[in-house]
Formats: C-alpha cells, structure tokens, sequence
C-alpha cells in the first residue's frame, strides 16, 4: 500500500488496483476556437493544468498504472445528442463548424487530444457522450476486468466532467482521487469549491491532492 498526503486525510492506495483517468483534454475545451470559447469562455484559463497532467501522466505511466485518457463528444450523425445538450442555453454549437473542424463531433481536429498529453500505445481511449465518465460507456467494465478500486482524475473541467466522473465513480463504489493543480475551471470560483465539495464532509465524494503529491507517492 502507498500512502498519499491528502485531503481531508490520507489517500492509501496500491499500484496494481488504481488506474489515472485523464478527463476530456482536448483541443475544443483548451485551445482557442473550439467548444469552450463557442461558450463564451476564456479557455487560457485551462492551461494551467498541463504541465501537472504530464507530470502525474509520466509518473502514472513509470509506475505502470493502468491510464485512460476520455474525450466528451459526439457521433458525426449526431444520433447520440440528446435534444437537451443540442440546444442547452438556446444556442446550438454542437456539430457546426469551427476553425478546428465540427465542434464536439468525433474525428475533428477540435475533438482531439491537445499534443501536450496525447495517449501511447496501449492506453485505453473512452469516447463518452455526456459528462460523466461512466454515463453510456463501458468505463465501469473496463476498470472490473482490470481489478481497480481506486481512481486519480485530472481534467478538465473541475466542476463539469471531472466533478460529474468524481460522483459516478465514488457510488460504484471506488476511491477517487482529485488531483487539485490538474484539474481547471474556466470559472476560478468553480474550480475552488468544486474541490472543497469534494473533500468536505470527510471525504463525502473522494479525496484531493496536488500533482507533486501524487507523483512522488507514485514514484516512492
Ligand atoms: N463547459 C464545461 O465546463 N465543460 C464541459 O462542457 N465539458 C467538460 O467539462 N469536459
């Protein structure tokens, strides 16, 4: 068992039984042109988590933890996009063009992996319709067959996708580790206290740390 400085209190977990999930850094939420800014936001914001992604993704990939990388997005059909996110907002963005292909709509170049923290070979890649990780992918399967109970999320964004995954994977029943300087929010206010909901209460949904934590809990 490692033991990790965290919070509200320590994180233990094993090496074989926990796996990264890399939440949805792709082009249209982190570069300029894609889905994030189409939403009015200042997507610069998001890059402060980079640089600690690759960090816990290079320790993660040196300890030999299982890594899977998650992209939100969409059939070109478009068969898979409840009317609901279509027209959220009354604006419609999904699957209209972009500078960086349709946005949102899988095998665009917005829909990619920013080059920064792109999957090697043999890291599963989960494509989801939704914001939870878990919701109409086979993630609860794949994480059964590989014997993990605990799981290290960083992503984007802090109060959307890896706050939504945080939820699903703690009722299922796993460990969730947030990892506090790679996870970003377009909204600083959101990012904070996304966090502190999820270590309130005693770790009432998981656990945070930051990135030099887990990297040195990883390597030791
Ligand atoms: N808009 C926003 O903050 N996030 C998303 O739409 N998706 C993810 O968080 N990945």
């Amino acid at each position: 068992m490692k033991t990790l400085d965290a919070q509200p209190f320590s994180f233990k977990f094993d090496l074989k039984s926990t796996a990264l999930i890399m939440i949805d850094m792709q082009r249209d939420f982190i570069e300029p042109g894609g889905f994030g800014e189409m939403l009015g936001n200042d997507v610069s914001l998001l890059r402060s988590a980079i640089a600690p992604c690759k960090a816990v993704l290079d320790a993660a990939r040196r300890s030999g933890l299982l890594v899977i990388h998650t992209r939100e997005g969409h059939r070109p059909d478009l068969a898979d996009l409840h009317p609901a996110k279509r027209t959220r907002g009354g604006k419609t963005f999904i699957g209209t063009d972009g500078p960086m292909g349709r946005i949102l709509v899988r095998g665009e170049k917005g829909h990619d992996f920013i080059p920064e923290l792109y999957p090697i070979e043999g890291e599963p890649i989960l494509d989801k319709p939704g914001k939870g990780a878990f919701y109409e992918t086979d993630l609860h399967l794949i994480l059964e067959a590989n014997g993990i109970r605990s799981l290290i999320l960083c992503g984007v964004t802090t109060e959307v996708c890896v706050n939504t995954t945080a939820r699903e994977a703690n009722d299922r029943g796993y460990e969730v580790l947030v990892v506090e300087d790679a996870v970003a929010s377009y909204f600083p206010e959101f990012h904070r206290v996304a966090l502190e909901m999820i270590r309130a209460q005693g770790a009432i949904v998981g656990w945070v740390a930051r990135s030099a934590a887990v990297s040195s809990a990883l390597a030791g």
